[in-house]
């Protein structure tokens, strides 16, 4: 049976990849998609989002706004990964679809509560500050989802500071509330994403499947490529947020280990890293994992197929 997810993003290149991948994949049902404020504001990631809904095919589904700031810290976006728009490099689409009237807080709850307990898996892919309040508005979601798979954090690496990742530093706070409630978390984080990157053999697989959608997505790495090289010294850029979607599709496309993962709020050098403890054995109560080695061909294969499947979409 399809797996149910919630995806929370803010396209963004990979976010927008994510998308692709959780539509034209057959285990994956779409049932929401929800915004944050992130790699741009929510303005913008919004209608980036609504874009990649038109070329991706997708209707039917809800997308809803959520948060234009973070729970306590003043807004950081990342102009210099994603572009002025957020989702710079190819030429977006007028969107089609209306934006559901819920906030994305309240489409979560109410599709959480809908369904029964363990059906849905939430996907956040971006700062955590909608799926915090969500858990706080609504504190019975925490026991009826399924799993929370996020992107984001590191046990070993950072990127936007030495030991933190964008979408946990720019909201640790929310962060913190995601990673201590008792739902099962697993932290697809940069030590998992950093294996993902898109080189000229995987875009010229994209590339090869030739249709509009798979241009897109090659018009989106050349630009996340570029930029990755100049502000981060990349060869090829990680394709971060489609790991998370991989690992609901079949877990078996990376290993993972349990271990107790918190957020650190309060270091002067370490604020927003995910210190995450690896001394053996994990706790019986340990409800949090973190991926650890990605079977690269597959993820590709993943991507390639989702991009087969959708086909060459109407505009
Ligand atoms: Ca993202």
């Amino acid at each position: 049976m399809a797996k149910k997810i919630i995806l929370d993003c803010d396209p963004g290149h990979d976010d927008a990849i994510a998308m692709l991948l959780a539509h034209g994949n057959p285990d994956i049902d779409l049932l929401a998609v929800t915004t944050v404020v992130g790699n741009q504001t929510l303005e913008k990631v919004t209608r980036n989002a609504l874009s990649v809904a038109r070329i991706a095919g997708i209707t039917g589904v809800p997308f809803a706004a959520g948060c234009p700031r973070p729970l306590v810290r003043a807004v950081e976006t990342a102009p210099d990964i994603h572009g002025e728009t957020g989702l710079d490099g190819p030429v977006l689409p007028e969107p089609t679809l209306e934006l559901d009237r819920r906030h994305a807080v309240d489409l979560i709850i109410d599709t959480v509560m809908s369904h029964e307990p363990g059906e849905i898996t939430i996907v956040p892919t971006a700062g955590l500050t909608n799926i915090a309040l969500a858990a706080r508005k609504e504190p019975r979601i925490v026991e009826r989802v399924r799993e929370v798979v996020l992107m984001g954090g590191g046990y070993h690496e950072g990127n936007w500071s030495a030991v933190a990742e964008f979408n946990i530093i720019i909201d640790p706070e929310a962060a913190h509330i995601v990673f201590n409630e008792s739902w099962p978390v697993t932290m697809v984080g940069l030590d998992l994403t950093h294996q993902a990157l898109a080189t000229p053999e995987v875009a010229g697989r994209i590339a090869a499947v030739g249709t509009g959608p798979a241009k897109f997505v090659g018009e989106l790495l050349d630009f996340f490529g570029a930029t990755y090289k100049e502000a981060q010294g990349f060869a090829h850029p990680p394709v971060h947020d489609p790991c998370a979607v991989a690992y609901v599709i079949d877990p078996s496309v990376m290993t993972v280990r349990k271990a107790p993962v918190d957020i650190e709020l309060r270091g002067t050098l370490t604020l927003g890293m995910t210190v995450t403890d690896f001394r053996a054995p994990a706790p019986d109560d340990c409800h949090t994992q973190v991926a650890v080695e990605l079977d690269r061909e597959r993820f590709w294969d993943l991507v390639v197929d989702a991009l087969e499947r959708i086909g060459d979409v109407e505009a």
